[in-house]
C-alpha cells in the first residue's frame, strides 16, 4: 500500500486544475465515495494493526494534500473571477447614520463655551500619576484617590487610564501663561458601574486664569451654559463640596424628574483653583486666581433628553440610536 500512496501522490501534484470542469474531474478522481483515495481508505480499514501503525500518517498527508488542491483551485477560480466585478456599478442603499447622541451633546457644549471665549485643549488618555492625582494636591495615600479609583497599566504603577480630565489643566498651565481661558473634552475611566455611573464616561473640563477672577465669574460662567442648555426654567442648585485642587469647591445639580418624583442629579464639580496647585505650574497664586469646573457629558446628555440608564449610550442598539437621526452638528 505504501507504493500505491506514493503513486497517487504523483498523480495529485500533476493533475493540473484549469477550470470548474478539471476541478470538478479532480474531485471525482481521489475524493468522491469512489475517488481512488476513498478506496485506499476502504482498503486500509482491513488492514492489520501493525500496518495501519506505519500506513495511517503517509495516507492522511496524501487525503489532505489533495484536499488542499481542491479548495485552493476554488480560491484561486474566485480571485480571477473578481476581475469580472464591474466598479462603476452604483452601491445597493446604505442607510444614513447618525451623529451619537454623547457627540451632539459635547459639540452643542463645546459651542456655548468658546461663545464665551474659551479655546479648546486636549491631553492624553493614558496619563502619568503625578498628572492625574499629585500636581492636583492628591498626593500618594491621599484619601481623596479612593473616590476616583482607576485602571492602572499593570506593568508601571507610575500611568493610569486618566480618571477626570483635570490633569488637562496642569498640562496646560505648564505650557502657558495666564490669562487662560480652555475647555478640554474628553474620555476619562473609573472603576464605577450603575444606572448613572459608567467605567467610560466623558467629561468636559474648564480653566479660567486670569488677574481678579473670581467664584462670581464661575458662576455666572456655569448659570450661562445651563440655561443656553436647557433654557431659561431650568432648576439648579449648588452644594459646598471638596476637591483637593480647588478652595471653595461646589457641585451643581440640576432638578429632573425619575418615575413622577422630581430629583436632584449632579452634573460637575467646580471651585476656585488651589494656590498649591498654581504652584505645581509655576504661577504665582498672589498675581493670579482662577477658576475650573469639570462637568459630565452623559449626565447632561441624559437630562437633555429624558435618558434613565448611562448603558444606553455604550449598548450601539440601533433603535435608541436612530432617534437622534435627524439632529445636526451645531
Ligand atoms: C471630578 O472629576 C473633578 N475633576 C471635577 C472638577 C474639575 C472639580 C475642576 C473642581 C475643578 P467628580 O468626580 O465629581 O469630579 O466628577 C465630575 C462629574 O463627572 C460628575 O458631576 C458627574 O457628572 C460626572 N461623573 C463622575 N463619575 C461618573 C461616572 N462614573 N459616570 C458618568 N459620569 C460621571
Amino acid at each position: 500500500m505504501q507504493d500505491i500512496i506514493q503513486q497517487l501522490q504523483a498523480e495529485v501534484d500533476a493533475f493540473v486544475i484549469s477550470d470548474a470542469a478539471t476541478r470538478e474531474a479532480f474531485r471525482l478522481t481521489f475524493l468522491s465515495k469512489k475517488g481512488s483515495i476513498s478506496v485506499l481508505f476502504d482498503d486500509f480499514k482491513a488492514l492489520p494493526p501493525d500496518q495501519k501503525r506505519s500506513l495511517g500518517a503517509p495516507l492522511n498527508v496524501l487525503k489532505k494534500n489533495a484536499e488542499e488542491k481542491w479548495n485552493s483551485a476554488e480560491f484561486s477560480q474566485a480571485k480571477s473571477s473578481a476581475s469580472d466585478i464591474d466598479l462603476s456599478r452604483p452601491s445597493g442603499f446604505m442607510p444614513p447614520g447618525s451623529i451619537h447622541p454623547l457627540n451632539l451633546v459635547k459639540h452643542e457644549l463645546i459651542g456655548v463655551f468658546q461663545g464665551l471665549g474659551f479655546e479648546v485643549a486636549t491631553g492624553p488618555e493614558i496619563e502619568t500619576d503625578w498628572h492625574n492625582f499629585t500636581a492636583l494636591n492628591m498626593p500618594e495615600d491621599h484619601p481623596a484617590r479612593d473616590m476616583q479609583d482607576t485602571f492602572f497599566v499593570q506593568t508601571d504603577p507610575a500611568i493610569v487610564l486618566r480618571t477626570h480630565t483635570s490633569p488637562v489643566q496642569i498640562r496646560t498651565m505648564l505650557s502657558q501663561k495666564p490669562p487662560i481661558r480652555i475647555i478640554a473634552p474628553g474620555r476619562v475611566y473609573r472603576c464605577d458601574s450603575d444606572a448613572t455611573h459608567s467605567p467610560i464616561f466623558h467629561q468636559i473640563e474648564g480653566l479660567y486664569i486670569d488677574k481678579k477672577v473670581s467664584f462670581a465669574d464661575l458662576k455666572q460662567v456655569l448659570y450661562y451654559f445651563v440655561k443656553e442648555i436647557f433654557g431659561d426654567d431650568v432648576n439648579i442648585r449648588f452644594r459646598p463640596s471638596f476637591f483637593p485642587f480647588t478652595e471653595p469647591s461646589a457641585e451643581m445639580d440640576i432638578e429632573w424628574v425619575k418615575n413622577g418624583e422630581k430629583r436632584w442629579m449632579e452634573i460637575l464639580g467646580c471651585g476656585m483653583v488651589d494656590p498649591n496647585v498654581l504652584l505645581h505650574c509655576g504661577i504665582d497664586p498672589e498675581e493670579y486666581t482662577g477658576f475650573a469646573f469639570g462637568l459630565g457629558v452623559e449626565r447632561i446628555c441624559m437630562l437633555k433628553y429624558g435618558i434613565s440608564d448611562i448603558r444606553l449610550f455604550l449598548e450601539n442598539d440601533l433603535r435608541f440610536l436612530r432617534q437622534f437621526a435627524t439632529e445636526k452638528l451645531v
